[in-house]
């Protein structure tokens, strides 16, 4: 029997490999021998020696003491869920990809985001480029999208990814900073290194610290290419759309979460999954020709450019919704391995230096990571569509291969499989021809116009975010000539950007001159490069955190409640005190959580309703005026009861409704219109 017909024979999408729990619930030993005693090891006498021979004690220790493989070097933080994607119509004319011709078929999908630099159990709110890596189980075989959050990288050839990745984690010697990239390495290497200025833009914007995974973009960020049946070949990039809008938490903020609930964005995954509340993404091209290409500006081969919306528009292709949490954390999410390397019939690479190298490395890293070639056999990560081939043995096998055949061509094994030139996977038929050579390509060298576009492409608030980020991390670097180095590129992307970060510094006129490569172009700005320009305004999805407390107005609460649910948002109810408390009814209320244990940093917008006694005696408790200071200082919307006026007198914040402090005794109207706004970003 083949592969195949055996895996067929078995089930497929890794049912094969669940193991049966005994149907009377007994324990047993790996060897499924039932285990009578689990809390005492085997000795002689009650008070003598252990026994070497005590069997169970040795597989259970043994087995504890191996349970770890090693995280991954890069996105070792991650999180994952699974789900479907299903194309809006066919999308023959692009690429004859399977999984983007029926609008009727659901293609599952499983998802990983992440952070990069920090370790498995690194902070989720801190500052940094963010995964987002899509595996796609078409009936051709699996497909791996694996992308970001931001459409550019650092580097433009791969053989640099050990270095950018070496400065980026803690230094070598003492083991510090974790998940950070503020310190003297990375700014000394990226500093020498000025096409990562493009990036260093974004990843010091809010982009780099998201709300949720669930309002987060993905990019492809490669030029890849579609082929369709007739061979025709297009260019495409590719972007993600989260359909709540894409929205950032603001750096204090971050830090505070970062301490509160350090897995903030797994558990908000792992939460609207959970309640039904289904993230949703629209997959969407931007698609031009070769000779297209040849016409823009800058290369697409370049990773470190992007191409702008406003030169070529995106194309709706599907939707990809996340409807189910994975039932166990280390056999999927740990053990899911991307590849880029992995694409189906119908789309194919580029000669992007970047994507090439990753085509090696991604296979390469699982090898080490998983342990076996045999790693495609894991459950997460099988097609679910027929594997058959001569590939033979190695760690781990869990196929059983049958025949005396593994070798192609053969006429001995009729079932054996056979190639399929018409329906295979081809490259796609490009020219190539040249000299050996290791060079960059000249149009790889301007390296500060996309750069001063994006800068240029932001609101100002947003401005003030990147250069308050970028002071923080050069602040951090106690090597002057390192700040004065990327002070020299900031004035080559922006004076103004420079001048702000030098004040800040307090290194205004010390900035490095430097002498770009090619020259610094101004480009119309892309207003769809700004976050908040494009922002929807919506509570979807958000957060209102509600401090309350004994004696809360019963109808009031059960209003407030029905408004934020309305609008698709949850309510999160915070009292002084951990346990359960009555309402002016009687009823029960079970707090969400209370204020010791959940800062106002972790909710979008927050009402404030107490009993007037509570509202004097919150007053003078530090904890309750810090949370509406806090949310106040991270421009949240606030909503207050008459009741709340002295708390909000004793905390020093202003009840001024045109600054976002509104009262929500009457309604809630223009509560949530000010809570769609995100935040008062006029607020002083
Ligand atoms: Fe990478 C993991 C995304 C450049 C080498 N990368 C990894 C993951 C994502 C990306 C999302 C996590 C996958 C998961 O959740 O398991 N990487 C990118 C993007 C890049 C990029 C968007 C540039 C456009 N990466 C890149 C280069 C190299 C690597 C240039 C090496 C030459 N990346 C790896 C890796 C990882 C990885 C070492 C670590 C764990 C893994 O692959 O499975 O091979």
């Amino acid at each position: 029997m083949s592969d195949t017909k055996k895996n067929e024979a078995l089930g497929k999408g890794g049912e094969l490999h669940q193991h049966a729990a005994s149907p009377e619930g007994r324990l047993t030993s790996n060897q499924g021998v039932a285990v009578s005693d689990d809390q005492n090891t085997l000795t002689v006498g009650p008070r003598g020696p252990q026994l070497l021979e005590d069997h169970l004690l040795r597989e259970k220790i043994t087995h504890f003491d191996h349970e770890r493989i090693p995280e991954r070097v890069v996105h070792a933080r991650g999180y994952g869920a699974h789900g479907y994607f299903q194309a809006y119509e066919s999308h023959a004319k692009l690429t004859k990809a399977d999984f983007l011709q029926d609008p009727a078929v659901q293609t599952p999908v499983f998802v990983r985001f992440s952070t990069v630099a920090g370790s498995a159990g690194s902070p989720d709110a801190a500052r940094d480029v963010r995964g987002f890596a899509v595996k796609f189980y078409t009936s051709e075989g699996n497909y791996d999208l694996v992308g970001n959050n931001i459409p550019v990288f650092f580097i433009q050839d791969a053989i640099k990814f050990p270095d950018l990745i070496h400065s980026v984690k803690p230094a070598p010697d003492r083991d510090f900073p974790q998940a950070q990239s503020a310190h003297d390495t990375f700014w000394d290497f990226v500093s020498l290194i000025p096409e990562s200025m493009h990036m260093l833009m974004w990843v010091m914007s809010d982009r780099a610290i998201p709300r949720s995974f669930r309002m987060m973009e993905g990019f492809g960020v490669h030029t890849f290419r579609m082929i369709n049946e007739q061979g025709d070949v297009t260019l495409v990039k590719f972007h993600w759309r989260p359909k709540l809008g894409t929205f950032s938490l603001v750096w204090d903020e971050a830090v505070v979460i970062n301490g509160a609930d350090p897995d903030f964005h797994r558990r908000d995954l792992w939460n609207a999954i959970e309640s039904g509340d289904y993230p949703e993404w629209e997959l969407c091209v931007q698609a031009f020709t070769e000779e297209e290409a040849a016409g823009f500006n800058f290369d697409v081969l370049d990773p470190t450019k992007l191409v702008p919306e406003e030169l070529v528009p995106l194309t709706p292709l599907g939707k990809m919704v996340l409807n189910r949490n994975v039932d166990n954390f280390f056999a999927e999410t740990e053990q899911v391995a991307f590849c880029p390397s992995h694409v189906v019939p119908g789309i194919d690479f580029s000669n992007d230096p970047l994507l090439q190298g990753r085509l090696f490395s991604y296979l390469d890293t699982q090898l080490s990571r998983l342990g076996s070639p045999n790693f495609h056999q894991i459950p997460i990560n099988q097609p679910k569509c027929p594997i058959s081939n001569f590939q033979r043995d190695g760690h781990m096998q869990t196929f059983v291969p049958t025949g005396r055949v593994a070798n192609e061509p053969n006429t001995l094994d009729d079932g054996a499989p056979r190639e399929c030139p018409k329906t295979g996977f081809s490259s796609a038929p490009v020219p190539e021809a040249g000299d050996k050579m290791r060079t960059r390509p000249e149009s790889f060298a301007d390296h500060y116009t996309q750069a001063r576009q994006f800068y240029r492409s932001m609101l100002d608030v947003e401005q003030e975010h990147i250069a308050g980020g970028l002071a923080f991390e050069l602040g951090k670097c106690k090597e002057l000539k390192v700040r004065k180095r990327m002070l020299g590129h900031l004035k080559l992307i922006d004076e103004g950007l420079c001048e702000d970060v030098s004040k800040k510094l307090g290194m205004v006129g010390m900035a490095d001159d430097i002498k770009p490569a090619a020259p610094v172009r101004d480009s119309e700005p892309s207003p769809a490069l700004s976050q908040y320009k494009k922002a929807p305004q919506t509570l979807m999805g958000k957060k209102v955190g509600l401090l309350t407390t004994d004696g809360v107005d019963a109808k009031w609460l059960a209003s407030l409640q029905k408004a934020v649910e309305e609008e698709g948002a949850t309510l999160a109810i915070i009292a002084p005190a951990a346990g359960p408390f009555a309402d002016s009814s009687g009823g029960e209320v079970t707090p969400d959580d209370f204020l010791d244990g959940a800062p106002s940093a972790l909710f979008d917008c927050v009402v404030v309703a107490p009993t007037a006694d509570d509202s004097a005696m919150l007053g003078k408790q530090q904890a309750a005026a810090n949370w509406l200071r806090m949310a106040h200082g991270h421009l949240k919307v606030i909503g207050y009861t008459k009741a709340a006026e002295s708390l909000l007198d004793d905390a020093g914040v202003p009840a001024e409704a045109g600054q976002g402090v509104v009262a929500v005794d009457g309604g809630f109207g223009d509560f949530i219109d000010w809570s769609k706004k995100h935040r008062v970003w006029d607020r002083p």
